[in-house]
């Protein structure tokens, strides 16, 4: 449903890039029209998003394909299996949609999404994605930083970290529903406020040139692309700024398995499995090698000096 391609051909034949530069010259040729034809639950932003391409994007590597970004997911609010997002979050309503930020701020307050995205300078990020189940995509994210909007809020000395959570709405999500839930809800995450600082770290709002499909976390996201795939903590409502180090839900669930940081470290094996290679998405076959994990997820010249001389086994 998501995926509009010319339908005599089939996916296989298309690569990624096609598919995308396909739907901006169909957005700019009956802008809306494609969404408006998809049938989808109002979206909480106008299609095209306008965005500037950013140099720091990964770009040598195949994108990872639009079908499987929006059809392999982790987002435990709507099911486990990593189709179930793509089967049930179109029950979540994203329009209207606020993320509130308080906390140890000068300039508490609600950002409508419409506000905040036409406020901020939209770009696309070009971002490996390393989940700590052992996989990995190429996914080409629209978003701002993060930075940009927490010097909009002006945050107090005593804010040492930035506390995020995703909406708690069971009627609309599934996963939410269950007497005996994988998780406690809301899903919490957190980074220290130099982490969230980093220009790497942005909010995503879309991917593949459109907004951001329910199942990856529409209307607003978190992207840490130096981090393990769980602290991009989908469906934001709020944001905090605290004192002391914030709660997040997979360290909370198994502290001993997920860490705080959840730097991405091929040094550092999760209790059940290695670290050490990864499986990227859609490279299928027989004969696919896995590939070597790189510390930090291969941003470590931007980011290692934010740990530096801290034990990474200690603070994994
Ligand atoms: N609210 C929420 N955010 C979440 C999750 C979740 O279950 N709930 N799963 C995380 C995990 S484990 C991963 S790997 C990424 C997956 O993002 P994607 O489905 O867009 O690739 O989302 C993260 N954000
Ligand atoms: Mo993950």
């Amino acid at each position: 449903m998501l995926i509009r391609r010319p339908i005599d051909i089939p996916a296989s034949e298309i690569t990624p890039r096609e598919v995308y530069l396909n739907r901006r010259q169909l957005m700019a040729g009956a802008a809306g029209f494609a969404l408006a034809a998809s049938g989808l639950p109002g979206k909480a932003l106008a299609a095209p998003l306008t965005f500037e391409k950013s140099p720091l994007s990964a770009t040598d590597e195949k994108l990872t394909s639009l079908e499987d970004v929006t059809h392999y997911n982790n987002y435990y609010e709507f099911g486990v299996d990593k189709t179930a997002p793509a089967a049930h979050a179109h029950t979540l309503k994203t329009s209207p949609w606020t993320v509130k930020v308080d906390g140890l701020v000068a300039k508490p307050g609600e950002f409508a999404i419409d506000d905040l995205v036409k406020t901020s300078t939209l770009e696309e990020r070009i971002y490996r994605m390393r989940c700590v189940e052992g996989w990995s995509m190429v996914i080409p994210w629209i978003g701002f930083p993060l930075a940009d909007l927490i010097k909009r809020v002006e945050p107090q000395g005593s804010a040492k970290y930035v506390a995020f959570e995703t909406v708690y709405r069971p009627p609309e999500m599934v996963g939410q529903q269950s007497a005996f839930p994988v998780l406690d809800w809301p899903y919490v995450e957190g980074l220290r406020l130099d982490e969230a600082m980093h220009p790497l770290a942005i909010l995503a709002v879309g991917l593949y040139g459109e907004a951001l499909p329910n199942q990856n976390g529409a209307p607003i996201r978190l992207v840490v692309p130096w981090k393990y795939g769980f602290k991009g903590i989908k469906s934001i409502t709020r944001i905090s700024f605290v004192e002391k180090q914030p709660e997040t839900s997979w360290s909370r669930q198994a502290p001993d398995e997920y860490g705080f940081y959840a730097n991405v470290n091929p040094n550092v094996d999760h209790p059940r499995w290695s670290q050490k290679t990864e499986r990227r998405i859609g490279e299928g076959g027989l004969f696919v090698k896995r590939r070597p994990t790189l510390p930090f997820n291969g941003y470590a010249d931007q980011v290692a000096q934010l740990y530096s001389g801290m034990d990474l086994r200690k603070f994994y």
